[in-house]
């Protein structure tokens, strides 16, 4: 298990030592093969070496970037001498081994301590020097791998007490502490990138659990890491769905089709719904006899926002509709099924996301949602609360009549979609203005009447569709003052949870204007 040490190559940052142990080794005809400071440095003390760019036959490139990484290099760390294949294969190309490789990496983790700039500390990320630490250690059944300036005595020690030889038992040790070595300068390079570019790294992801089936450009900003994961919840929706076509989905794509497609699930397959998403809010849902026509009513609620949308459908999408989709610039269409016409109209249009889902969502199964809080994550389960199952109570003198009921109910179901404080108004089974994610209520409905008059201007109305309309409130109104916006935006019935101190006050303001008001019992936040 003894190795005679004829040929030696040295590459080093860290020059500590080295003119003494070349020395040594040249005093035992040990031919040495140096990169270029090294090989420099060498020179100058008066050693006779080799350049590695006369083993290679190959310039050192791209300041020194690749200097090594060259089969005549690799070929003699790696080459296991009494292995016929590898001895014809050495003679064949000309490949000499290396008995003794001594090499030690780019300062990177001082460079990183001295507080380097970026384009510093990326140049001193060592590739050529651990591939050859790493060869070096993988062949120690004939390679000494020296990789620490501490370790150079031991070793002249052992070549000197075995005539010029290296032990097995020798040669594992060090192979052990180059991988270490490898391991830990690659750790480092790591840490450093995370902090840097601020990359959530994925162990931390990964922490969480499920299955990462895909591994997203970025997050919700270029800046931040992001995959996808799969519980193993067969729930169709964004993260099961096929994809038919498309640029590969991103993390706000995900996200956005994923609250679109709860939104519409929310609606059953029984009469054809369709919604736009932005931001993971709507922008504009609807239902109506055809799926084109709930469609274009979900288009006509805000025209603006719904430029590169995310649109949902509850029934197998036709090419008509299809059609209609792309009259303006769309991110993603998903839908329980797609026709073949429809497909075929979106072939002309490769980078939209196309997804089949091959379901509904069904709104009451039961499941959960997480959020990150720092140190940890709130788990809650998912809000399977569903308009017809509450036990809905008029709450006012006039009772709302079927038409205002139908929307009612419709808009509140929205309104769960929608992030707090979420204001829906809607008019024919349309949504005609949604005020969301304000921190005050009456901010949300006076965004969303604001909305509305927007709406009516783009599609020449001559008043806001917020005229006869009803109005969602996802949690009860504290004030009659969000009441009173609503009245004035033009709404004739209002739903809301109910169970505000001030409850009397807002139902005395409805009964003074002759609206009808529904309470629900139960809220909808959605933060
Ligand atoms: O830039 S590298 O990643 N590319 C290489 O091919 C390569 N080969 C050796 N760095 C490379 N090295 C490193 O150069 C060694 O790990 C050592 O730290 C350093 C020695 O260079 P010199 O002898 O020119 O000072």
């Amino acid at each position: 298990d003894r190795v005679p040490v004829r040929r030696a190559l040295l590459s080093v940052s860290d020059k500590t030592g080295l003119v003494e142990l070349a020395a040594a080794l040249a005093a035992m005809d040990v031919a040495l093969v140096s990169t270029g400071g090294t090989r420099r440095a060498l020179a100058d003390a008066g050693l006779a070496v080799t350049d590695i760019s006369e083993v290679t036959g190959f310039p050192e490139i791209m300041d020194g970037r690749v200097k090594t990484l060259h089969p005549k290099v690799h070929g003699g760390l790696l080459a296991v001498r009494n292995d016929p294949d590898h001895q014809a294969a050495m003679t064949e190309h000309g490949i000499e081994g290396f008995d003794l490789v001594v090499v030690n990496l780019y300062p990177f983790e001082e460079v990183v301590a001295s507080g380097g700039d970026e384009a510093t500390t990326i140049e001193n990320i060592d590739i050529g020097g651990p591939a050859m630490v790493r060869a070096s250690a993988k062949n120690h059944g004939h390679v000494a791998i020296v990789t620490d300036p501490d370790d150079y005595d031991m070793v002249l020690g052992h070549l000197s007490d075995g005539k010029g030889t290296t032990d097995l038992a020798t040669r594992r040790r060090l192979a052990v502490k180059a991988f270490k070595r490898t391991a830990s300068y690659d750790a480092a390079v790591s840490r450093w990138m995370e902090t840097a570019f601020d990359a959530e790294p994925f162990d931390a992801l990964d922490a969480l659990g499920g299955r990462r089936v895909a591994t997203m450009r970025y997050g919700e900003n270029p800046h931040q890491a992001a995959a996808l994961y799969l519980t193993g919840e067969t729930r169709p929706g964004a993260a099961t769905a096929r994809v038919l076509q498309g640029k590969p989905l991103s993390y706000n794509n995900i996200n956005d089709t994923d609250a679109a497609f709860e939104l519409v699930s929310e609606f059953g397959a029984e009469t054809p719904a369709a919604a736009i998403i932005k931001h993971a809010n709507p922008c504009g849902v609807a239902r109506a006899g055809t799926l084109i026509d709930a469609y274009r009513a979900a288009f006509d609620c805000d025209r603006t926002s719904a430029f590169g949308g995310i649109v949902a459908f509850n029934r197998e999408l036709d090419a008509e509709t299809a059609r209609a989709v792309l009259e303006i610039f769309t991110e993603v269409v998903i839908a329980p099924a797609i026709s073949d016409g429809a497909r075929e109209a979106f072939a002309g249009k490769p980078n939209l996301r196309l997804l089949q889902t091959g379901g509904l969502a069904d709104p009451r199964a039961p499941g959960f949602v997480v959020r990150p809080v720092a140190g940890g994550y709130l788990k809650q389960g998912r809000d399977a609360a569903v308009v017809g199952d509450m036990a809905l109570r008029v709450v006012t003198k006039r009772a709302p009549d079927t038409r205002e009921m139908n929307d009612l109910k419709f808009a509140f179901q929205v309104a769960k979609h929608v992030k707090s404080n979420a204001i829906v108004y809607a008019r024919d089974g349309a949504t005609v203005g949604i005020g969301a994610g304000q921190m005050s209520r009456v901010d949300s409905s006076r965004i969303a009447a604001r909305k509305a008059v927007d709406a009516a201007e783009a599609l020449g109305l001559a008043e806001p569709k917020t005229k006869g309309s009803v109005v969602a409130s996802d949690a009860f109104f504290p004030f009659a003052d969000g009441l009173l916006a609503a009245v004035e935006a033009g709404a004739t019935a209002v739903i809301q949870p109910g169970g505000s101190m001030r409850d009397d006050q807002v139902i005395e303001a409805a009964d003074a204007h002759g609206i009808a008001m529904v309470f629900t019992g139960t809220r909808h936040f959605r933060h």
